[in-house]
């Protein structure tokens, strides 16, 4: 199997950089979704001291979910997708170890998700964020919307979702959806470090605790109900309206060029 996600773990520090690399804007299909599933897990049995989440291209960060899967006839894959997104966002929203999105390039819908699953986030200049789902005439799952509100506020959350909104780097440290701006990857990375040293004289287990009561009830709201959730993005997503919107939205993105 191809390496899609790479881990690197630093044994000085115990902290680990995920790296997503599927070329040429890590969209996010079956096979990586598995693969950063089970990173994460074995992130959370290790015990790691951090965890930054980077791209291998310091152009796109993750465009989304790979908009491929969603005309996927395959027999059962449509479920395996979604249920191995899930299962990311679970582990990565509730995970043990402080997290980071070291965002070195654009994220839009999906990429702007797992950005928000992180408890911190620093970004490139000059690049975009947001999630944009009913730009391509799709509605954002709750938990997308949780992970939203949980960062920016119900307010803006509503405006922006229901717009669309891409916010510019500088527009989305101004409203709070990302913490600190950096000039180049490295310098995303270093300032992804210098959160993560905040916890260096911090017990992991008061800190993990304390994140698991912030985030226990957003995190359950999911487990509780993720057959629903599968079961209404199976019914939407195959929906006629929905593939004929996307269609359109996919020829539109190649015209843009
Ligand atoms: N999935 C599949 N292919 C993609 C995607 C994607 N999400 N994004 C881009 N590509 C493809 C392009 O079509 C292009 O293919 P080709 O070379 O064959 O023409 C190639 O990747 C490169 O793309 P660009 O030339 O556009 O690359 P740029 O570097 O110029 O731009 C961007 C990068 C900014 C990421 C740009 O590609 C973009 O805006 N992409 C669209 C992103 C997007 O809207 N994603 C939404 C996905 S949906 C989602 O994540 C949540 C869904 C929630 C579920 C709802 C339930 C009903």
């Amino acid at each position: 199997a191809k390496n899609l996600v790479a881990v690197a773990v630093n044994n000085q520090t115990g902290v680990a950089t995920v790296t997503l690399q599927r070329p040429p804007v890590n969209s996010l299909n079956l096979e990586l979704l598995n693969e950063l599933s089970s990173a994460l897990t074995e992130l959370e049995e290790k015990k790691a001291r951090g965890i930054i989440l980077k791209s291998s291209s310091d152009s796109v960060f993750s465009a989304g979910l790979d908009i491929h899967e969603f005309s996927n006839t395959e027999e059962g894959r449509l479920k395996k997708f979604w249920t191995a997104l899930q299962d990311v966002w679970i582990k990565l929203y509730g995970h043990s170890a402080p997290t980071v999105a070291c965002i070195n390039g654009h994220a839009p819908a999906g990429g702007c998700l797992l950005a928000l699953s992180c408890e911190y986030r620093v970004m490139l200049k000059q690049k975009t964020i947001g999630l944009n789902e009913t730009k391509l005439g799709i509605v954002a799952p709750l938990w997308f919307i949780a992970s939203m509100e949980n960062v920016i506020g119900r307010r803006l959350t509503e405006l922006s979702l229901t717009t669309g909104k891409m916010y510019t780097t500088e527009e989305a440290l101004k409203i709070g959806l990302i913490d600190e701006i950096a000039e180049d990857t490295n310098d995303a990375v270093s300032k992804s470090e210098n959160f993560l040293k905040l916890f260096q004289n911090i017990s992991p287990f008061a800190r993990s605790q304390t994140k698991k009561f912030i985030r226990g009830n957003t995190v359950q709201s999911l487990v509780k109900t993720r057959e629903a959730d599968l079961k209404a993005f199976i019914d939407d997503i195959t929906s006629e309206k929905v593939q004929k919107g996307l269609k359109v939205y996919m020829e539109s993105l190649k015209k843009g060029k």
